[in-house]
């Protein structure tokens, strides 16, 4: 029985090996793990206890497939592809991992003869979360299509003590708590104790009797390798994600301060060590902070490079003595983001002072190796290094990348020089203040990377036409697209069984899950009634599982039958979850003043929002705090509650993503436009600087509802100012909202219209999810792979 005080060997032999197939095998095995791989007492065999044996057991299949596609690379030696990423959203592996193998089934069955579902084992897993937002998990789906497309790619992360933070809600908004995802273990990861380099860090550089430059003194830590096999869709293929952790050595650790009773100093390295891979993204308010940051940046870009150049070494013999003109075409390094950029300089240093090459072919083989995707034109998120710290921290690398901007400036003006008035703008050192000389990240990339691209074709396009637009007439085919994707896999398969096997059904096959455009075969149903109502209760089990994590996570119990309105997503005033909560007071207030009858004709809707706010961003915190008031009223109020329900979803993570995204109607991505787009925006701020913007009535009715204290008696008066006034960051409605605000409403009526044609509704819903294949992270990948990379599928056999 399930949590009792009965060991699992005494229900079913253990055995050592795997069979995928066969769950009385799975079963032994999984007993097998319980008793030789024990992390817990042989007397008791709870939930927790069985979720481990079952991922070890699990983690067998997996191991095996890695081990032979590690193999297989070393003996065929295809060019390989490496992503670098400071972050990675993996989520829970449990059901991926048997999805991915096609042994769902048996494991299901195999848990079953110990009292078990296979689905309350998998609520178990702790999510990872090495990541933010969308940039993470962008990653995370890009390892799962390379995987599943055999493509010889690995990714680079760090393996973080703690995760993104946990988001409690209380009385006084988002309280942040440590996620301990590795509290237990991670059943995941190997610990790989034959991987491990060193990372050194301060110090100064040498010129030696040759003339030969190398950085010495300082303080050295050790990356130690962690592996987590990512298993593709149908394939024997697995790739890994390399994780490092920081680690001093017993040589650092002083015995003779520690006898004498000086605990701290004697393992002051130790505690360093620890810091570099303790949280996801420290704090950097303070300069202790930026430091530390930087620091995680290098210990990231320094251990995988060192890695990439042992296994391009080990690959054949007579690397070990160069064959480095072979390099970019065995090693693509790919930049998620200006977060890795210091792989540039590191590279370069690694091939100059390590490997004895010139400049000109180490910047050769650098510049054919690298090339950095942009996520963003944010002008905040544009990262810049003081140069101070940088010399400090990187002596070596700010001598690189001085001498790679000089060489830079030097070409315009010898090649360019109608360009020869923008090199301000364009060189990669920028001494403009003196008092704050800086590195520009993303000027470092664009010049030292053979490929640039934007993720998405509006996107690339503001890249080519406005932030990179002079490098574009030095370099005008360097510049790409390559619109982002999603794994049909978790995000499909996984997660909507319901709608996934009508979606087989009705196109006949199963391939969709591996060839997205496959959905287009829909196309032709969208008016059968037959699918329509098939596709209305697929809709209505994943919002009944939906309705129910509300009211386990939250209390509130909401109506399946309304129209679910969903906006997940980091809290940000550019993505402007208060456009949204706006939306809602003004709606309350509205349906406040009408008759009985007249609610009679609503569409009932269910707003919900959830997200993590930077726990030093007070507005985005202010945000989180309104939501969650205005929802306790709306909620509350038997006048109204038939027809709107406002519902703050507290800690969204993938896992939790997994559940509301198949249950979403309303998908709201509202980002202010020219914050990832281009347009007149910068027309329409000047408006307001003149005082010519007219606010619509509907807009401040519902400013001022929250004025009069109907949602409580919190200040929010700092956010509302945020929305008025003339001018400034953050003031004087920067963000747009008022300006949207009337098309926000008046789409909002007719998303209500929509909805009450149920059948027109329906066909949407199925046309749109017709022509949703494009967005398969595996067409993404394959285009890198072809488009910038140049690395082949290479199945295992
Ligand atoms: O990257 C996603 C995009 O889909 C989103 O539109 C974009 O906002 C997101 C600094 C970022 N851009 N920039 C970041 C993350 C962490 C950090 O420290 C910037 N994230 C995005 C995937 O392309």
């Amino acid at each position: 029985m399930p949590g009792s005080n009965c060991a699992a060997a005494d229900k079913v032999k253990p055995a050592a090996s795997p069979a995928a197939d066969k769950p009385a095998e799975i079963a032994g095995n999984i007993s097998y793990h319980a008793q030789y791989s024990p992390h817990f007492s042989p007397l008791a065999f709870g939930p927790e206890e069985a979720f481990y044996a079952t991922a070890e057991s699990v983690r067998d299949h997996l191991i095996e497939r890695w081990n032979d596609t590690y193999v297989h690379f070393h003996k065929t030696d295809p060019k390989q592809t490496y992503y670098l990423s400071m972050e990675y959203l993996q989520g829970r592996a449990l059901t991926n991992a048997v999805g991915n193998l096609g042994i769902t089934g048996a494991y299901a069955e195999a848990v079953k003869k110990f009292g078990y579902e296979l689905e309350a084992l998998v609520g178990q897993e702790k999510d990872a979360a090495l990541g933010n937002g969308g940039l993470g998990r962008l990653a995370s789906c890009f390892l799962d299509s390379m995987a599943t497309l055999n493509l010889p790619a690995w990714g680079y992360g760090l393996r973080y003590r703690y995760g993104l933070f946990k988001q409690r809600i209380t009385k006084e908004g988002q309280e942040e708590i440590a996620e301990d995802w590795l509290d237990k273990f991670s059943p995941w990861e190997i610990p790989r104790h034959d991987v491990v380099f060193p990372v050194r860090f301060f110090g100064h550089v040498e010129i030696l009797p040759d003339g030969s430059r190398k950085w010495v003194g300082g303080e050295v830590l050790k990356a130690l390798a962690y592996d987590v096999p990512i298993p593709g869709y149908k394939t024997k293929n697995a790739i890994s994600l390399r994780l490092w952790e920081a680690k001093a050595t017993a040589e650092d650790f002083n015995l003779f301060q520690f006898n004498d009773g000086q605990y701290e100093s004697s393992a002051q390295l130790h505690a360093r060590a620890e810091q570099i891979c303790a949280v996801l993204y420290p704090g950097d308010a303070t300069e202790e902070g930026k430091l530390l940051r930087l620091k995680q940046q290098f210990f990231l870009c320094s251990a995988s490079l060192q890695d990439m150049i042992a296994r391009f070494k080990e690959r054949k013999a007579d690397r070990v003595s160069g064959k480095w003109s072979e390099f970019p075409s065995k090693v693509a390094v790919q930049l998620n983001d200006t977060h890795p950029t210091l792989a540039i300089p590191e590279l370069m240093r690694l091939l100059m002072d390590e490997e004895g090459l010139g400049w000109d072919e180490a910047w050769d083989i650098t510049y054919r190796t690298v090339s950095y995707t942009n996520h963003t034109v944010l002008p905040e998120a544009l990262e810049k290094w003081s140069q101070i710290v940088m010399r400090k921290l990187l002596p070596r690398h700010m001598e690189i990348i001085e001498e790679i901007d000089k060489r830079f400036r030097e070409m315009v003006i010898s090649k360019h020089k109608e360009m020869e008035g923008k090199i301000d703008s364009m060189k990669v050192l920028d001494g403009s203040n003196p008092q704050k000389p800086v590195v520009r990240m993303a000027n470092l990339c664009v010049v030292s990377s053979h490929t640039v691209n934007g993720v998405a074709e509006l996107h690339s396009n503001i890249l080519k036409q406005e932030l990179f637009a002079d490098y574009v007439s030095i370099w005008p085919n360097k510049f790409q697209n390559k619109t982002n994707g999603i794994t049909p896999r978790r995000w499909l398969k996984f997660c909507n069984p319901e709608l996934s096997e009508i979606i087989t059904k009705w196109i006949k096959t199963d391939q969709w899950t591996s060839d997205l455009d496959l959905l287009t075969g829909l196309r032709k149903f969208a008016d059968d009634e037959k699918l329509h109502a098939e596709w209305a209760a697929a809709k209505l089990a994943c919002k009944k599982r939906l309705a129910k994590h509300v009211l386990d996570a939250t209390g509130v119990t909401i109506d399946p039958t309304s129209l679910f309105d969903i906006q997940i997503k980091r809290i940000h005033e550019y993505k402007r979850q208060l456009l949204n909560i706006l939306g809602a007071v003004y709606r309350y207030k509205k349906l406040k003043e009408m008759s009985a009858e007249e609610k009679q004709k609503v569409t009932p809707r269910t707003v919900m929002i959830g997200g993590k706010a930077f726990a030093t961003y007070t507005n985005a915190k202010r945000i989180v705090k309104l939501v969650n008031d205005v929802g306790a009223v709306v909620n509350n109020d038997p006048e109204v509650n038939k027809y709107l329900k406002v519902v703050f979803i507290p800690n969204y993570n993938v896992s939790v993503a997994e559940v509301l995204i198949p249950g979403s109607e309303l998908s709201q991505h509202i980002s202010t436009a020219g914050m990832e787009a281009s347009g007149t925006i910068a027309g329409l701020r000047k408006d307001r600087e003149n005082g010519l913007f007219k606010p619509d009535p509907r807009f401040e009715e519902a400013k001022q509802l929250i004025r009069s204290g109907a949602f409580g008696s919190y200040n929010y008066e700092p956010l509302l100012d945020s929305l008025e006034g003339n001018s400034g960051f953050g003031r004087g409605d920067y963000f747009l909202v008022g300006y949207d605000f009337p098309g926000y409403i008046d789409a909002q009526d007719r998303v209500d219209a929509a909805y009450k044609d149920k059948k027109k509704w329906i066909k949407m819903s199925i046309l749109n999810t017709a022509g949703s294949g494009k967005f398969s992270s595996d067409r993404t990948i394959a285009q890198y792979a072809k488009e910038i990379w140049d690395i082949k599928p290479s199945p295992v056999a």
